[in-house]
Parts: C-alpha cells; sequence; structure tokens
C-alpha cells in the first residue's frame, strides 16, 4: 500500500490536538447543558465524521495531553493509521477497516482473573468513570517494519493492575481478546489459534510507559485500532500491543501469545525492538513510518531505552529481541 502524504496531515506534533479543538468542543458540550448521551454523540459526530459512531464515552475526549512523551518525529495522519491496520479478527490485509463496523463494542464487559485478591468483571464504562483518561505521543514500531506515530488516550496499565489487586505469586498477565466467529470473520479460519492472546510480566504491566488505550487523536479509538481497550507497549513490536482486550488474567506461568503459539521460531515473549536483531525472514534495521518516501533507521527498544532498558539487567539467555 502506498499514500502519499498530503500538505494538510503535516502537523507538528503539538498542535496533534489543537487548543482551539479542545475548547470548542468544550464549549459545544457546555452549550448542550445536561445533554442526552445519544445528542451529545451526534453533535460530536458532527464535528468529526471519520468517528461517526454513536459511542458514550464520546464526551470524554479530548483528555490532557501527558507532555512528558515526546515524539522525534510528525505525528501520523489519522487518515493513514486508521486505514492501514493489522486486526487479523477480520482480515490478514490491511484494510480492516472496511470490515471492522462488525465489531460491537457495547456493551463490552472485562474480567479480571486468576491470581488476585478477588475476581471481578466491568463494563467499559464502569472502567472509564474509575481512570483519569490522558493523551500520550506514542511511536508505534510493527515487526514487517511499518512504523507510525499517534496520540493515543487512555489510562497507565498500573491502574488497571492496583485495582485488580494480584497476588504475591502473580508473575504474569496474560489478556485476551473477544472471541466471536460470527462477528469476526477472521475468526473462521481455524489455522489460526484464536482468540488473540498475548502476555507481559508483572514488572513490564507497571512500567510507566505501559498504556491502556480507549482512545486516538482526541476521540474514541475507532474499531479497527482495537476499540474499546487496547494495550500501547511502544518499545515492542507492535504485536505485542493487542486490541479489544476482554480478559485479563493473572498468573504465575508465562502466558504463550497468539504468534507465539503460531511460529514461535519468529514471535517469542519478550518482543522488544532492536535493529541488530532480524526476523529470520528479513532485517529490522530501518522501518517506514506511514506516510513518508524514506526509511528511517529503527532504534533500540523503539527509542525507549531510558524507561525500560534496565527491566531486562537481569535476564540472561533468553531471546529478549524476537
Ligand atoms: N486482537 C488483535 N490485536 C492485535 C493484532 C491483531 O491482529 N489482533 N495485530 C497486532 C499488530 S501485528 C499490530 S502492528 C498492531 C496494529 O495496531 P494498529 O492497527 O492500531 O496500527 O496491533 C496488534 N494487536
Ligand atoms: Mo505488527
Amino acid at each position: 500500500m502506498w499514500v502519499k502524504r498530503k500538505r494538510g496531515w503535516e502537523i507538528p506534533e503539538r498542535e496533534s490536538t489543537p487548543e482551539a479543538v479542545f475548547h470548542n468542543r468544550r464549549a459545544l458540550l457546555k452549550a448542550m447543558g445536561a445533554m442526552a448521551a445519544a445528542g451529545g454523540a451526534g453533535a460530536l459526530a458532527a464535528a468529526a465524521p471519520a468517528f461517526a459512531d454513536a459511542d458514550p464515552s464520546a464526551g470524554l475526549y479530548p483528555a490532557k495531553r501527558d507532555p512528558k512523551y515526546t515524539l522525534d518525529r510528525l505525528v501520523t495522519p489519522q487518515k493513514l493509521s486508521t486505514t492501514y491496520n493489522n486486526f487479523y479478527e477480520f482480515t490478514t490485509n490491511k484494510d480492516v477497516y472496511e470490515y471492522s463496523d462488525a465489531l460491537k463494542i457495547r456493551p463490552w464487559t472485562i474480567s479480571i482473573d486468576g491470581m488476585v485478591e478477588k475476581p471481578f468483571t466491568l463494563g467499559i464504562d464502569d472502567l472509564l468513570k474509575k481512570v483519569m483518561l490522558e493523551e500520550r505521543l506514542y511511536r508505534h514500531r510493527c515487526v514487517e517494519t511499518w512504523s507510525m506515530a499517534v496520540p493515543w488516550t487512555g489510562f497507565p496499565l498500573k491502574t488497571l493492575v492496583d485495582m485488580a489487586k494480584p497476588l504475591s505469586g502473580a508473575k504474569y498477565i496474560k489478556m485476551v481478546t473477544f472471541m466471536d466467529p460470527k462477528m469476526a470473520s477472521g475468526q473462521r479460519a481455524f489455522f489460526y489459534p484464536w482468540p488473540y492472546i498475548e502476555g507481559m510480566t508483572m514488572f513490564e504491566a507497571n512500567n510507566d510507559l505501559a498504556f491502556l488505550v480507549t482512545g486516538m487523536y482526541g476521540k474514541p479509538v475507532p474499531k479497527q485500532d482495537g476499540a474499546p481497550l487496547r494495550l500501547a507497549l511502544p518499545w515492542k513490536y507492535g504485536f505485542k500491543s493487542i486490541k479489544s482486550i476482554v480478559k485479563f488474567s493473572f498468573t504465575d506461568r508465562q502466558p504463550v501469545s497468539f504468534w507465539t503459539a503460531l511460529q514461535s521460531n519468529e514471535y517469542g515473549f519478550w518482543a522488544n525492538v532492536n535493529p541488530a536483531v532480524p526476523h529470520p525472514r528479513w532485517s529490522q534495521a530501518t522501518e517506514r513510518e506511514l506516510g513518508e518516501d524514506t526509511r528511517r533507521p529503527t532504534l533500540i527498544w523503539n527509542g525507549y531505552g531510558e524507561y525500560v532498558a534496565t527491566m531486562y539487567d537481569g535476564i540472561k539467555g533468553e531471546q529478549l529481541f524476537r
């Protein structure tokens, strides 16, 4: 796929959610007073046709940007990051947005179970009431060598870990995507180990950078990008950032992910970004930023070493970069 960047999309990172839009939307919401959910969503949809879905959480966006997370490149045009996707539940091609409308995002129940004080479930809108949303600019590096830089909205994964009250023996979190082959045609392909699963250590989950995403570009996250709840682990290859999560299980056993189950010699548990360690079938030295025509060098830990590198100091004899 090739898309030429349009001039109008070349916005500096600080303007990706312009103040003006922020204030206008606030004013709009205020003017509507104690608006009915449907009316509010309708008004927002009118203001943002690309996200014209009646989403009951629409009024929570945009959230305040956390200035700690900066980029070394322009924000990827929304048009590109929402039309070039990986979401095998719907298609193995990049035009996921053509199919992902089928994803039903309400009601959406999330289970927290395994090695926790007391397992529980909660709806996405209840979860959204319990957390403080913020916006972060993050880079994303797919193992296939394309990359992007996006303004995610969400909350630290650590917030959910704290809510879950894990037992001291819990060493990992296993995360699971919805399973509904009637809704998601890709899940009818029996040779894939559905449902999509990912995992990380508790140490990684509590890292500042580990972020649960509910929004993108100052609006609820679109279906093709993993609505209503997906992960962003920017120092790891993109496949670790599991979409449309329905379950978090705390465990003392290293989870086997979807990709590891499918092809363990190519996709391992750690999957940290490293330009010096090639994929068995291609180099990881450079990347193609969506919308750009020259490739960039890939950075170790995808440029996030200052946040994450020390977590791996004690880990010896493991394939940390695949
Ligand atoms: N459930 C699920 N999560 C998933 C995937 C998937 O196919 N299914 N693809 C992964 C891959 S390979 C990448 S690169 C990112 C892509 O996220 P994006 O489409 O929002 O850019 O999602 C990850 N999460
Ligand atoms: Mo990916």
